[in-house]
């Protein structure tokens, strides 16, 4: 069995990299299997990728670092329930030390079983350049922003992502500071969504080799107080309304209206998601920086009366805040849309190393 990670900043293209890469190995005749993690459960990742009929296996609540056994659990279920030739696994965005306490472990107890393909770390374009340049006021705080770096230093390779949206320039900037600040690591350009100089990232995932043996110095006080200044949460609840409206504009609509809140608080946005589940039907909606546009990165094209609507947030503001932000949104999308909201589940919290 072959077993792939890939990393990356909370909203950087992991999971819609995933799915492209499930597809292509699909297309190539090998059963694919996710699995998706979290510090907290409800996850959008796990509904956006079981709605396009991907197997997934969901560890919520615990990060994979640090809980090996349980990864290796999980791996063992899918094995037995559905024989897939390859897993995949997407770890927290915020996560750092892959290698060392995921990657490196598998490998020691379990290397004659598991294939372990390279450890692959997206860029997230929106904040690269500057944290790279080592500018100030750089989006992230010096905190986030040793996350951000460190998880480029564990990498095998390197993908550049939405090159769809950046100009040849910008690229050209961000593949030299990269190249300069992270040497010996290829580095591959790539579009997650469009499918551009995707083929480059899936021949280095396909390579087969001694991979993921880059264990990096890791301050960890300095990586739970960059964890620690995001607030997280995930929220679970029913949309309903007396008559059919379109939900697409809904989720794009509750999506605009918490950032509008965010903004008003100066919270930066790591990612905000929505999904919004009906029958067969889903779409989702998100938010990748708060100077961002809210996009919808899977449309529904669904008109509905009833919807199942989960959010997740990882956004730089006290969990207070972030809950009253979210939950002041979700209530001007409502009256926006004449919806009531019944609320099913709510978890909000400040992470840290400790809670993983
Ligand atoms: N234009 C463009 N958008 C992209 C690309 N890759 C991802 N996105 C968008 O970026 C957003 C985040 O993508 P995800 O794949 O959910 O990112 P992620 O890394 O899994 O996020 P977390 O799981 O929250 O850490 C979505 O709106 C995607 O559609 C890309 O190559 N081009
Ligand atoms: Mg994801």
């Amino acid at each position: 069995m072959r077993f792939l990670m890939l990393g990356g900043f909370l909203g950087a293209g992991k999971t819609t990299t995933i799915a492209r890469l499930a597809r292509r190995f699909e297309a190539h005749g090998k059963k694919t299997a996710i699995i998706t993690n979290d510090k907290a459960s409800e996850l959008v990742d796990t509904l956006n990728l079981r709605a396009q009929g991907f197997h997934v296996g969901e560890l919520p609540g615990v990060c994979f670092c640090g809980n090996v056994d349980e990864l290796v659990g999980m791996i063992n279920a899918l094995g037995t329930a559905y024989r897939p030739d390859v897993v995949m696994a997407e770890p927290v965005g915020s996560c750092l030390d892959i290698v060392a306490t995921v990657i490196r472990p598998l490998r020691t107890a379990y290397g004659d079983r598991f294939e372990i393909a390279h450890y692959g770390v997206l860029v997230k374009p929106t904040h690269a350049t500057k944290i790279l340049r080592g500018e100030e006021n750089a989006g992230f705080s010096p905190k986030a922003a040793y996350l951000f770096r460190k998880q480029l230093e564990e990498a095998d390779f390197i993908m550049l992502n939405r090159v769809d949206q950046l100009s040849p320039q910008r690229a050209d900037e961000i593949e030299t500071l990269l190249r300069e600040q992270y040497p010996d690591r290829p580095i591959v350009r790539m579009s997650a969504t469009t499918g551009e100089g995707f083929e480059a990232a899936a021949a280095l995932f396909d390579q087969v080799g001694e991979f993921g043996r880059r264990i990096i110095e890791l301050d960890y006080d300095a990586y739970g107080a960059g964890e620690a200044e995001l607030g997280w949460l995930n929220a679970d609840m029913m949309v309903r309304r007396d008559r059919p409206f379109v939900l697409d504009d809904f989720l794009l609509a509750v999506v605009g209206a918490i950032r509008d809140r965010l903004n008003a608080i100066d919270a930066e946005a790591s990612h905000l998601k929505v999904i919004g589940i009906h029958g067969g039907r889903f779409g989702v909606a998100n938010l990748v920086s708060t100077s961002a546009a809210p996009e919808l990165s899977r449309r529904s094209d669904a008109i509905v009366e009833a919807v199942r609507l989960v959010v997740n947030a990882r956004i730089k503001c006290p969990p207070s805040d972030l809950r009253r932000a979210v939950a002041e949104g979700l209530q001007a999308a409502a009256t926006e849309f004449a919806c009531k909201l019944e609320r099913l589940g709510e978890q909000c919290f400040r992470p840290g190393v400790a809670s993983g």
